[in-house]
């Protein structure tokens, strides 16, 4: 196939005084950094967002609008990525209108350009429709592991998924080196390429229909004030709540969550408000683990847990993961005041999803959800959009989860943790939580205490302890 990008001799044509662009591609591809390139400014911060970002800048004498999007995961299939990025990926033509020119797809070339990632490009731009692809163009990050090779080597070497994708735009791609963007050179070969693009098709932009605009614009005002009234809602339900509240002389606390979702980087945020200990969060968590310390005069016990894979039924679940979910509640005697749902803001929340976190800790009882509070964890993925933005979007399985926990939620930024404000928060909604209940924590059969505790079965490491099955 003949690659348009490598040619040497681009026609003259035309420029347009007006030129819009969108930014498109995976987490950390160097979306933002391409923007900045282009605009010559650092008109976008280089962190994670889940908005679009529109930037306008003269550029060569001409204006430049720059739409930068949140990315998706390279190898999740579009269904895992949340509602909110799906969404915020076609409003991207709404900052835009009356559309864009070009969309730039911007690819790593660090690593092989696999068919999982092919389609995950696939299924994200099916979002804008069929059309998009007669305005996308490659950008390929170039990367410093490329060695002697050419990049047409490259392109060779990737194979069909990177083939499929250089003929769904017809060979239109440009290579840019994001340790160079101080180079003008690159930025202006770049722009002869979309000047060239632009011409061939006839200085069209992409459009999208007028209708679907509407509803992208209807939904996000929608949620915007549905968020708002969430919001509202909450507070009068916690000022409510905070009345009969009291401070607990010890709080004893159970992690729950499919594997992954970042149980034990919780517990770590939780430990690090008062002490040293920590679980071990770079490898999976095989067994309970419990750890106990002192803060502000009162004891808290964490308990950690093995989770589920995320998509599996506890019938799909191994028979020794299932005993410790049940046992964990045994290893903070009379009882948890509270059971932690840990789930990752970053993916979708699915039926599967669902159905899963239900199966599995209805294992422990029925009555779990009367002391459960949902989790989130990935905060800092959030960026600029509020949590109660995130329900909303993300519809009506996930508000199931949280209406179950009587909407009882908190957001935790793991990668922050110093934070000692989100745990002081989160144990005052446990203190609120259990504020209306007579016994304050979760009941347990406390025959089986007496009897696991007469079998021996709790192995003490200094403040730490598991539980041995048997
Ligand atoms: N950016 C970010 N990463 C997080 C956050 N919480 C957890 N992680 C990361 O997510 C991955 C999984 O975290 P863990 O705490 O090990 O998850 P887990 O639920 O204990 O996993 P298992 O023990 O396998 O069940 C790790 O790479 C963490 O660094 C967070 O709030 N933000
Ligand atoms: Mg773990």
């Amino acid at each position: 196939m003949a690659l348009k990008g490598t040619s040497q001799d681009q026609r003259n044509v035309q420029h347009l005084f007006d030129l819009r662009i969108i930014l498109l591609g995976g987490r950390n591809s160097g979306k933002s950094l391409v923007g900045n390139a282009i605009l010559n400014q650092e008109a976008f911060v280089l962190h994670e967002r889940t908005t679009c970002l529109k930037r306008k800048a003269e550029v060569q004498g001409r204006s430049v609008t720059v739409v930068d999007t949140p990315g998706w995961w390279c190898d999740f299939s579009a269904q895992d990525t949340p509602e909110l990025v799906r969404r915020e990926i076609r409003h991207s033509v709404c900052l835009s209108l009356p559309g864009p020119h070009v969309f730039l797809l911007v690819v790593k070339t660090d690593s092989v350009f696999i068919e999982k990632r092919r389609r995950s490009v696939e299924k994200h731009l099916e979002l804008l429709g069929e059309k998009v692809w007669g305005h996308v163009l490659v950008l390929f990050r170039k990367s410093t592991n490329l060695g002697n090779k050419s990049f047409e080597d490259h392109v060779q070497a990737s194979g069909k998924p990177l083939q499929w994708l250089l003929e769904k735009c017809s060979g239109r791609f440009h290579v840019f080196d994001t340790q160079k963007t101080c180079d003008a050179s690159q930025v202006m070969e770049l722009m002869g390429k979309i000047d060239k693009m632009v011409a061939e098709n006839e200085r069209q932009h992409f459009e999208m229909d007028v209708k679907a605009l509407k509803e992208i614009e209807d939904r996000k005002r929608e949620v915007e004030l549905k968020a708002h009234q969430r919001l509202m809602k909450i507070h009068k339900q916690r000022s409510t709540l905070k009345v009969h509240s009291s401070q607990h002389q010890n709080i004893r606390l159970i992690l729950l969550g499919a594997k992954g979702s970042g149980k034990s980087s919780t517990g770590n945020s939780i430990l690090a408000a008062g002490s040293d200990l920590r679980f071990t969060a770079k490898k999976r968590t095989a067994r309970c683990m419990k750890k106990t310390f002192t803060m502000l005069g009162r004891e808290v016990t964490v308990v950690d847990t093995p989770g589920w894979w995320m998509n599996y039924f506890t019938q799909d679940s191994s028979a020794f993961d299932k005993q410790e979910i049940v046992n964990s509640v045994y290893l903070c005697p009379p009882g948890p005041h509270a059971f932690l749902l840990v789930v990752r803001l970053d993916r979708s929340f699915t039926e599967i999803y669902k159905r899963a976190i239900e199966e599995h800790i209805e294992l422990v009882s029925k009555d779990v959800w009367n002391h459960s509070i949902v989790l989130f964890t990935f905060g800092d993925w959030l960026g600029d959009t509020t949590i109660e933005q995130y329900i909303e979007s993300e519809g009506k399985i996930l508000q199931w989860l949280v209406e179950r926990c009587g909407d009882r939620y908190h957001v935790l930024n793991n990668k922050g943790v110093g934070n000692k404000f989100q745990t002081a928060e989160l144990l005052e909604k446990i203190e609120e939580m259990t504020a209306g209940y007579s016994v304050r924590h979760f009941q347990t059969d406390e025959s089986l205490f007496k009897e696991i505790e007469k079998n021996g079965k709790y192995r003490k490491t200094g403040q730490s302890c598991d539980v041995k099955m048997c």
